[in-house]
Order: C-alpha cells, then sequence, then structure tokens
C-alpha cells in the first residue's frame, strides 16, 4: 500500500488529523490497533476549549456539537465544603468553552470518516514504524492475518500514551521530562441530572469534580489513593465521598443514583522533545500526557494536529518551513498547558505529605483568586485555552 501519510492511531488526534488533511487534499491511511466499538467505548474527556470548537467547526465537523454541547459561561471553585467562587470566562476573556464528551466526538469524527470515504484499518497488530530518517518511510503491521507493508512520505504518531511511536525515537535525540502525581482519580458516570455548572473542589478528604455529559448524564469524580481498585469504592462509598467534599449548597443539589461506568486513572504529566524525529511526527497523547485538572489532554491533541494539517498541506504546496517549524511551534502551546495543568492539580489536590499548612495555604490561594479579578482572569484565559 502506499499513502502520503501514515497515521498510527485513530483517538481524536489520528482520527481528526486525518480529515483535516483530506480538506487540504492531502491523503493519509489511518491504523488502529483496537476495535471501532472497544474505542468509541472509552470514556474520556468533557471539556473543550473555545479554540477546540472553532477546529471543529471549520472542519466541518461540529453539527452536532453545536446542537447537544453545553456552553457554559463559568466554571465553580469550592474549598473548605463551605467557600464558593465562579469563574465567569465570558466576562474575563469574552469566551466561554463548551461540555461535550469525548466519546461523541469520537463518533462525529468516525461518522465524517465513513461519510467521506476515509481510509481507516481498526484492529491491527505488530505496528512498526521505518526508516524515518531516509526519504521512503514505511509503516508494517498486521491485518487479518496478512503482513502489510504502508509506504508513505511522514508518518504520524498519534497512538496516545501507550503507543509505538515515541519509542521509535532514540534515546540520544529526545528529551523526556516527567511528572507522577501520588494519586488518582475515580470517576463515575451516572444517567441523573448533572448540576447546571461544573464544579472543582479542594477539600481536607480530597479533591472532587461535578461535570456532565448531557441533560441526563453526570460525570463526577473523587480524588482517590493509587492503591484502590473500583471494587474499593461501591456507589454508596462514592455518593457519600463525594458530597462530603463539596459546600452544602451544592451537595444539596446533587442528584445520586447507580453509576453505570467507574473506572480509577492515575495522573501523571510527561512531555517528550522534539516532537519530531525525521519524517515521523508526534500529535497527541503520544506526544505529551497532562493530568486531567486542567481539561487540556484532548484540547491540545485537538491543536497539534490543527498545526501538523496545516505544514502537511504547506509542505506539499512546496513550503517545508511549517513542517520544520511544528515541534517547536506546537511545544509552546504543549507547556502553556502542561503548566496549566499541573499548577491546577496542585492547587486543589491533598498530597500525602501535606499537613494543615499546606492545606491552610491552598485555600488562601483560593480566598486571593475569589477576591482578585486579575488572578481570575488570568485562570480563565489559561482554562478557555490561547489562540492558536
Ligand atoms: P488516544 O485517545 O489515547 O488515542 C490513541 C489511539 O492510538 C491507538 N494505539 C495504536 N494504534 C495502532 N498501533 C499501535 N501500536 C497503537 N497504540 C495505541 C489507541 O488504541 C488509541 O485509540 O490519544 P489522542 O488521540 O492523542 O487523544 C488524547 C485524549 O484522548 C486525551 O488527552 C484526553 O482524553 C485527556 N482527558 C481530557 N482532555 C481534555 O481536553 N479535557 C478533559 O476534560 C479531559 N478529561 C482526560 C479527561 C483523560 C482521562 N483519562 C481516562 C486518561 C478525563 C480522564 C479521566
Ligand atoms: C470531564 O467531564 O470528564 C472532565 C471535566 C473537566 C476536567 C476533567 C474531566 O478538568
Amino acid at each position: 500500500m502506499r499513502t502520503q501519510v501514515a497515521i498510527v492511531g485513530a483517538g481524536p488526534a489520528g482520527a481528526l488529523l486525518s480529515l483535516l488533511l483530506r480538506r487540504h487534499g492531502v491523503e493519509s491511511v489511518v491504523i488502529e490497533r483496537q476495535t471501532k466499538e472497544y474505542v468509541l467505548g472509552r470514556i474520556r474527556a468533557g471539556v473543550l476549549e473555545w479554540t477546540t470548537v472553532e477546529v471543529l467547526r471549520r472542519a466541518g465537523l461540529a453539527t452536532r456539537m453545536d446542537a447537544e454541547g453545553a456552553v457554559h459561561d463559568s466554571v465553580k471553585m469550592a474549598w473548605r465544603g463551605e467557600d464558593l467562587l465562579s469563574i465567569d470566562f465570558e466576562r474575563l476573556t469574552g469566551k466561554p468553552m463548551m461540555a461535550y464528551g469525548q466519546t461523541m466526538i469520537q463518533e462525529d469524527l468516525y461518522a465524517a470518516a465513513e461519510a467521506e470515504s476515509a481510509n481507516f484499518l481498526f484492529g491491527v497488530s505488530d505496528v512498526t514504524i521505518n526508516d524515518v530518517t531516509t526519504d521512503q518511510p514505511w509503516v508494517g503491521f498486521t491485518a487479518d492475518g496478512d503482513e502489510v507493508r504502508l509506504d508513505c512520505d511522514v508518518v504520524a504518531g498519534c497512538d496516545g500514551q501507550h503507543g509505538v511511536s515515541r519509542g521509535t525515537i532514540p534515546a540520544a535525540v529526545k528529551t523526556e521530562y516527567e511528572k507522577a502525581y501520588p494519586f488518582g482519580w475515580l470517576g463515575i458516570l451516572s444517567e441523573t441530572p448533572p448540576l447546571p455548572h461544573l464544579i472543582y473542589a479542594n477539600h481536607e478528604r480530597g479533591f472532587a469534580l461535578c461535570s456532565q455529559r448531557n441533560p441526563m448524564l453526570s460525570r463526577y469524580y473523587v480524588q482517590c489513593s493509587l492503591d484502590d481498585s473500583v471494587d474499593d469504592w461501591s456507589d454508596d462509598r462514592f455518593w457519600t465521598e463525594l458530597l462530603a467534599r463539596l459546600p452544602i449548597s451544592e451537595a444539596e443539589q446533587v442528584v445520586t443514583g447507580p453509576s453505570i461506568e467507574k473506572s480509577i486513572a492515575p495522573l501523571r504529566s510527561y512531555v517528550i522533545e522534539p516532537m519530531q524525529y525525521g519524517r515521523l511526527f508526534l500529535a497527541g497523547d503520544a506526544a505529551h500526557i497532562v493530568p486531567p485538572t486542567g481539561a487540556k489532554g484532548l484540547n491540545l491533541a485537538v491543536s497539534d494536529v490543527h498545526y501538523l494539517s496545516e505544514a502537511m498541506a504547506a509542505h506539499y504546496a512546496g513550503d517545508p518551513a511549517p513542517l520544520d517549524a511544528y515541534s517547536a511551534t506546537a511545544l509552546q502551546r504543549v507547556w502553556s498547558s502542561v503548566r496549566f495543568s499541573w499548577w491546577m492539580t496542585v492547587l486543589l489536590h491533598r498530597f500525602p505529605e501535606h499537613t494543615a499548612f499546606e492545606q491552610r495555604a491552598q485555600e488562601e490561594d483560593l480566598v486571593y483568586l475569589a477576591a482578585s479579578r486579575a488572578a481570575q482572569t488570568s485562570v480563565a484565559e489559561q482554562y478557555v485555552g490561547l489562540d492558536l
């Protein structure tokens, strides 16, 4: 097989890249290790920056998002199980944000790919990325028991945090930055009406987050220990812990019910530099991981592939400069979100080594945020996302 761009991974990064490239007349083949049903069953992100909304709209991929997504002018932050602050993004930055699940975006991207007869291969195995420092790179894989060689001009590594593309880059030419946090998030979905707004809560019992997917589907998280398993968390224990971490005025509004999904995710920050090796370009979680506290992971995947698709289009139009600059361009935005996600995580979580002193200092940060329009503007600008 031969194509212009071989894309490894059909998560949001790989699927969107393929569709954006089509809009520039560049052809690609996307290979995905999992089945389509498996990818669509993963419950992940829920919050979109306005920048992401605009990228999807410009590509003609936003019809359902605009009909079903919930635009929010603000989010709330709570602390001490008592105090509450609302950060009004629209007033402070002129931009809102959108609550719309990654699962739905993934469905929208696959529906568009199907309608446009884009070349997506699911359930492939033994993926290898080869000869990327030559002008004849290729990707090898097994599909339906057959060994396939896919020749291409460039390879896009969009295979997430456990993929193969990052490992293709020799240790001598890459720098990796990493931070693991000593806790996880236990998340549940429940078919109950969500609160009208998102709430991020700092509490001495640990962090909590109230989010949503649609008018009858709520998403909630509580900070948990890395040693916990979902079996340790009955629905009753989950709801009791969530409500204990919220101010009473908000806890009273939470409608509880049986969970239909429950999972634990560890939190970590990771960046690889550069995001390029010869003709291999990394995008999304393959190149960087952020803790979910800042709601940036999916948004970074979208901004990466925006830059990468524009750069590849310029490359085929005879201008190599944007593709040469891709890693530097993308990394600027990546580090801004990595820093913000780390800062939000440190502000809102209980660390094992924290004493009453750190707890009190975190609360004071929130008191200051509540009192200072300048501090709120800084948070709002970063939460809604920098311009591309
Ligand atoms: P993905 O989604 O992991 O997709 C990578 C794909 O590559 C496939 N793959 C391979 N395919 C072929 N060959 C191989 N060798 C392969 N190895 C792997 C995988 O099967 C997969 O389908 O990465 P991508 O596309 O870069 O997208 C990144 C986002 O999924 C991720 O950053 C977000 O989900 C992070 N995230 C959030 N981001 C936000 O912007 N806002 C949020 O509110 C938000 N909340 C979250 C989150 C992530 C969470 N978890 C579970 C990690 C909340 C949670 C709980
Ligand atoms: C979610 O709805 O899953 C969600 C929302 C905000 C975050 C992380 C996750 O910061």
